[in-house]
Parts: structure tokens; sequence; C-alpha cells
């Protein structure tokens, strides 16, 4: 990436929509299938874009019409590149396929290569093929190519650039997983395509996503063994396999999203799992959005199993809004977390601390170096009601007064203490009958 990407880097964060969020990471757009690369000092994430079918929505499927790129710096503030791919530009597709299913992105001498599912224009409405558009930035703009990935059949493409220089493709096709050396020219199968899945325990489904770490090849993949969709690892000396399967990296939602789909990365260090679930869409898994969560190694190699968390990753600037729904730990009786508007899910959710003595904890909150010197909280209560703000618990910095309301208020405070540095941020109602919070910043 060269002085003029920075520039236009720079000026699409201007410009661009900046997004900040715990989990899911991204508002305003659903975001499946979170394709994460590092390229450069920024993480860019390539998910497919879920919305409701304008023409069938009724069948309650899985529909997508173009692709967006987000980009970060620090996994909390996401830029939004804007569509970086549409139906209608793709000139072997069907405009009105709605089928962009899951994508992959890598960087190769310079240039930019976008894999993408789409249904084509001829050959039946249940086909996928895989196309690929080419640019020379990661947030494009992205030329797709004239024709498919001649041989490959299937959906959820994922390129692996093994560190012998070559690079290969893995696909899936009907609970198989395929796979087949790319050309230099990134854009052409070179020889035999492999069946990678034969030889793994029953359950490939699909959204396969292969790695190498310390010259292991990781095979990571939504795998079944009873409701939905768990993700799963196997591991190979070899890109082509055979796998040993080794375990699972994600247990099963216990609610009601499907389908799952990751991928892994690390930096600045720190490994992560990009996954999805169905946050703002709960009654319609079909409309997921991404999330993140740290992923550790162990030493021989193999995965600690990743707890989902609303948390997320990052650290929170006081300074800014603090959704104490996104929280680390909750109290558990008498809590709870509601949409602040059902219709409109993209507004976020509320805690309720319900009766004396409940407390939410929001860990890696940023007080920077100079104390704020109030606290200002979007709160609704029944009652008035008394909060008291701590860092780490044994360390209150701060009183709430909540007045009776019905309506929503900005409640602003004084502080009693000086927090600075990084502090896990505590909120406890210590009298009344309850508070609903929308957030908290501080000043
Ligand atoms: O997004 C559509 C499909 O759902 C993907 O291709 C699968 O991996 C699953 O996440």
């Amino acid at each position: 990436m060269n002085a003029k990407h920075n520039l236009l880097l720079a000026a699409a964060i201007l410009l661009g929509s900046s997004l900040a969020a715990q989990n899911p990471i991204i508002k305003g757009n659903y975001t499946a299938d979170p394709t994460a690369r590092v390229f450069g000092d920024r993480v860019y994430l390539y998910p497919s874009h879920d919305i409701i079918s304008p023409t069938q929505p009724e069948a309650k499927w899985f529909s997508m019409a173009d692709y967006h790129v987000y980009s970060s710096e620090n996994l909390v503030d996401w830029t939004d590149h804007g569509v970086i791919l549409s139906q209608k530009q793709v000139p072997w597709g069907n405009p009105e396929g709605y089928s962009m299913w899951a994508p992959d992105c890598v960087e190769r001498d310079g240039k930019y290569y976008f894999y993408f599912p789409d249904m084509p224009a001829e050959g039946g409405l249940r086909g996928f093929t895989v196309g690929v558009a080419v640019a020379d930035s990661p947030e494009g703009p992205y030329e797709p190519l004239p024709t498919p990935i001649k041989g490959i059949n299937g959906i959820d493409p994922c390129v692996l650039q093994a560190s012998d220089g070559d690079a290969y493709i893995y696909w899936a096709n009907n609970g198989m997983l395929y796979g087949a050396r790319l050309k230099d020219n990134m854009c052409e199968l070179d020889g035999k395509t492999i069946i990678v899945s034969e030889g793994l325990p029953e359950g490939f489904k699909e959204g396969p996503f292969v790695f190498e770490k310390d010259g292991t090849y990781y095979l990571t993949y939504p795998w079944v063994q009873d409701a939905t969709e768990t993700l799963a690892y196997a591991t190979s000396k070899n890109p082509r396999g055979p796998f040993d399967f080794k375990g699972l990296i994600m247990e099963q939602s216990p609610t009601s999203c499907w389908t799952n789909h990751h991928s892994l990365v690390q930096f600045k260090g720190q490994w992560y799992l990009f996954y999805h679930h169905n946050d703002y869409s709960p009654a319609f898994d079909k409309n997921r959005s991404a999330r993140i969560d740290k992923l550790i190694f162990n030493a021989d190699g193999s995965i600690q199993p990743v707890t989902p968390t609303l948390r997320g990753v990052g650290i929170s600037d006081a300074r800014k809004e603090i959704q104490l729904d996104r929280y680390s730990q909750i109290y558990p009786y008498g809590t709870s977390i509601a949409f602040l508007n059902p219709a409109s899910p993209f507004d976020g959710w509320y805690v309720s601390l319900g009766s004396e003595g409940a407390w939410v904890r929001y860990d890696d909150v940023d007080f920077s170096e100079t104390a704020p010197t109030t606290a200002i909280l979007r709160v609704r209560a029944e009652k008035a009601s008394t909060l008291a703000i701590s860092a780490s618990w044994l360390d209150v910095f701060g009183e709430v007064k909540v007045p009776k309301s019905a309506k929503w208020k900005e409640v602003k405070v004084a502080l009693s203490g000086n927090p600075t540095g990084l502090k896990d941020l505590v909120l406890s109602l210590t009298s009344g009958a309850g508070v609903e919070i929308d957030w908290i910043r501080f000043e």
C-alpha cells in the first residue's frame, strides 16, 4: 500500500461512516460470514450483507445483493467503505440473484483478489459459482472478471497463501469440502480438485477457513452434531490434507441462529475469532451480525475454546458512550437486556438493574491520564433511585441520583473520585426499585 492509498484511506475515514461498537461490531447493516484480513496496519472485514429479500420476503431465506468492506485500526472503531461489489456489476451473474454469499479477499503482489459466490445468469436457480474481482487497494474499487472460476461449483470460497508460495482455494458444496491449487494469476484452478473433507467426522457443513501457523495448516469450519453449527478445527502438515480432527472452537449457540461462520486473524500480536450471530434480528436468523472475541493457542498449537461475549474486544474510550448492555459480567438476578426500540433494532439495547444490589461490569474503559470530572448517563426509572459508579469494585468514584422518569433522561453528575488509566467500570443499584441504563459517558 502506497502514499496515495494512505491518503485515500484517510479521506474515506473522514467521509465514510464511522461505527463504534462491541458485539456485534457493526450497526446499521447486517454483516454475516465475517472474513477478516490484516492488510498493513488495519483489519479489513469482508462480510456478506444480509437483507430481507425484496423479491421474496416470505421465503425467509438468505438474501444478499452486494458487499461492503469495513476496516479498523483498533477493532473498536470501524469505517464502512461502502459497497465494493453489487450483483448488477457481475458480468456472468444473475442481476436479481440475491445470492452473494460468504466472500474472501487476499493480497498478492500489490493486487487484492476478492472471491465471491454468486448465482450465474444461466444454469438454474440453485447453482452457485465463484467469481473474482480485482482491486489495487483493500477497499476497492473492485473490477469483476468477465467469467467465474472454471471448475468451482459451490459456496464459501477461502484462499490460503501457503508459506511455500503456492495459493489454494477451498469451497463447500453439499456438505463436502473441496480444494485446488490456484495458478499464479490467482483466478484459475491449477490441476485437480481434491475432496478435503474426506476422513473428517460427519457433520462438515460449509464456511471453511484455512490458515497456516508455525508450519501447521489449520482447517476451521462450521460443524453440526446436534441442532445448530458449532465451529470446529482440524490440522495437517499439508494444505491438501488429510486433516486430523482436533475439536471445537465454539459451541453451538443456545439461541436460534442456525449458522455460524468465522475467520481467524492475528493482529498486533493477539489472535481473534470473527464469527456471527443474529443479535439484531432475533426472530429471523438469516439476518446476522459480525462479532469478535479473543482466541488463544496453547503451546502445543491446540486452540482454546472461545466463549462468545457481548463485550467483545478492544478498549472503550470513557469519553464516548459506553453501552453497558454489552457487558463483561452482570448480576444474574433481576437484571435484563432489551431493545430500546424493537421496531428499530440497530438503535441498540439498554440494561435494567432491577433490584438493590444488582450490578453490571464493563471491562477495559480508558479514562486516559487526565481524570474526567463528570459522568453523563441516559437513564429511566419508575421511582427515584441511586447508582454507584466504581472501578474494579473497590474504588467508588461517583454516585448518581436518578429521578423518577417514564422517559429517557440524560443525568449529569460530578464525580467524587479521579479515575485515570484503564479501568473495569461497575454500575450498581444502591437504592430504589430499579434503573434502566442506555449508556454512560464521562467528561
Ligand atoms: O451466508 C449464507 C451462508 O450461510 C454462508 O455461505 C454459510 O457459510 C452460512 O453462513
